[in-house]
């Protein structure tokens, strides 16, 4: 067996069962090994939207996904999606053809391992056909285990050399570290001396499959409930649910995060996004954090109390704590702010008045619209972008399955291959790709795959006929904004002509389509152009440039 045919075999025995690329000469034998082995294979129309798929893929389906791609340009084109998975602590193996090491002169010869490294990503390589399946083991264990973005370059020359020993080993399972049990005790002394605590969930919470122990804890000593963007829904359903911490944060979550007298980040880094750059903690709140990486602990701001460990182990082991002695405290859960929640929490239960003039809509009512016709069991994708946090605030997700936020790099144009990586992830939910104008036209080839695909995705389009983060955060002083605005584009009928449903949207009664098209087969994609306001920029826009 060949060298290429051993790492794709390997990489699909040690667990990679979706695979997406963009296949040329370099990588064709990986990938049909791959195939070969019961790897699923999806062929994007760009290595970025390639990454993104794999990336999204990877995020929802708790796997290690793969991307393979040509070696230079199929490279170079992947680094956008490559940079935001990396960013992330996605577990994504990148299968990189590379140039043989005799090729000093070739014009596909790049500095490949650099570039991997130089955005965060690891580099890897396969040096040897005696050590090409032991490479393959040792890059998919750092993606799995350490929850890197892995490159794994595949040099031409040694791809075509014959493998002497194809055998793939049993990987170990590793075991989630639990707490210092001095750690436990400081961090239950605070929880038990605090009127208010907040409990603000990230990344790590999800990794670790703590949400209900993290719903157990809270409901022991009274804690209300929040999470960072990219776990929102995590406790969706509890009644103590504040929804995201942050820039997207309702006016009511915002009050009462600001307003705990404990703030504990379970696998969280209490960043500058999710803390509204320290808005949302109060004068006397005492800062918490849990998490895996001694790195992360106090990295964003300083924390009274840094515990190492698995936030799952961390909760569970308070808890028992809390439970032998006895404990129970309401805390920060009264009747009145139960009360406050279930009337105000959401953003659609905020008064606003509606700019929509028969030819555009208010991109909250149309969001708010969307949120009441689609079905519940849904998974919301959301480029990045001036109308970027309608559909995140406005619809509602069942869990946080419910909702892909490929946003850590802020990179425009990842939207709508986030979105088909979701729905490949769980076919049994809707899919729905909230872009803005600029973003959906950077990346619009992905429709063809969507299509291909026959996903049942919807794409909305927040078209405003400019890159409206620009034109809001420049205007409308005197400052000439011709570089960042646009004549109209039909992108109804861009995606009519990839095979989509496409209807326009310019007011709430344009949406029977999407009722019609919710009703029917759903045999293809249908592509929302919805020409909204644009008067006033979003609310978190400037929150955003403060962070750039
Ligand atoms: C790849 C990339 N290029 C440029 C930017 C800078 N940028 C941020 S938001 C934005 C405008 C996006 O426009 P659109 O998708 O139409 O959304 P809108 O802001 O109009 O709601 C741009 C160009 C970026 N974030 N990523």
């Amino acid at each position: 067996m060949k060298v290429a045919e051993a790492v794709g075999r390997a990489a699909a025995a040690l667990g990679v069962h979706q695979v997406f690329g963009v296949v040329g000469s370099g990588n064709f034998h990986v990938t049909n090994a791959l195939i070969d082995a019961g790897a699923q294979f999806v062929a994007a129309r760009h290595e970025a939207g390639a990454t993104t798929m794999a990336d999204a893929y990877a995020r929802v389906s708790r796997e290690v996904a793969a991307v393979t791609v040509h070696q230079g340009p199929g490279l170079t084109n992947a680094m956008t999606g490559i940079t935001e998975a990396a960013k992330s602590r996605t577990p994504l193996l990148v299968l990189a053809a590379d140039t043989a090491g005799s090729a000093v002169r070739s014009n596909f010869k790049i500095d490949q391992d650099g570039l991997a490294t130089a955005v965060g990503a690891i580099a890897e390589r396969i040096y040897s056909p005696a050590s090409a399946v032991a490479d393959t083991v040792r890059a998919y264990r750092r993606a799995k285990v350490e929850r890197r973005t892995v490159v794994l370059s595949l040099p031409l020359d040694v791809q075509t050399l014959e493998c002497p020993n194809p055998t793939v080993p049993t990987l170990l399972p590793v075991h989630a570290p639990a707490p210092a049990p001095s750690a436990v005790g400081e961090l239950t002394d605070l929880l038990t001396s605090a009127h208010r605590p907040v409990f603000i969930a990230g990344r790590g919470a999800r990794v670790a499959d703590a949400g209900p122990q993290l719903d157990v804890l809270a409901e022991r000593v009274g804690a209300l409930l929040a999470t960072s963007a990219v776990v929102k829904g995590l406790f969706s359903g509890s009644p103590w649910y504040l929804d995201v911490s942050g820039g997207f944060a309702s006016p009511l979550a915002a009050e009462l995060i600001a307003g705990a007298d404990l703030l504990v980040g379970w696998g969280c880094s209490l960043n500058m996004w999710t803390m509204r750059h320290g808005a949302l903690i109060g004068p006397e709140a005492r800062l918490v954090q849990v998490d895996l990486d001694p790195d992360a602990l106090g990295a964003n701001r300083p924390v009274d109390l840094g515990v190492l460990g698995d936030v799952a182990e961390t909760a569970a082991a308070v808890e028992a704590e809390l439970a032998a002695e006895g404990y129970r405290a309401d805390g920060y859960r009264s009747e009145p702010i139960a009360e406050r929640i279930e009337r105000e929490i959401r953003w659609r239960d905020v008064a606003y008045e509606d700019e929509g003039d028969g030819a555009h809509i208010d991109p909250r009512t149309l969001s708010i619209a969307l949120d009441d016709l689609l079905p519940a069991e849904r998974i919301v994708a959301v480029d990045s972008g001036n109308f970027m946090g309608y559909p995140s605030m406005y619809l509602s997700v069942p869990d946080d399955d419910g909702f892909c936020f490929t946003q850590a790099y802020q990179s425009i144009g990842l939207g709508l291959a986030t979105a088909i990586g979701a729905a490949l992830a769980r076919p049994d939910r809707l899919p729905v790709a909230a872009l803005g104008d600029g973003g959906a036209l950077m990346s619009i080839a992905e429709l063809d795959t969507a299509v291909r695909l026959g996903l049942p995705l919807v794409v909305v389009v927040y078209n405003d006929e400019a890159y409206g983060a620009e034109v809001h955060h420049f205007g409308p002083d005197n400052q000439p904004l011709s570089t960042v605005t646009f004549p109209e584009t039909d992108i109804a009928a861009i995606g009519r002509g990839f095979g989509c449903d496409g209807l326009t949207v310019r007011k709430p009664d344009d949406l029977r389509g999407l009722a019609e098209w919710l009703e029917g087969s759903r045999s293809r994609p249908v592509v929302l152009d919805a020409k909204v306001t644009s008067r006033r920029g979003s609310w978190w826009l400037e929150e955003a440039f403060r962070g750039h």
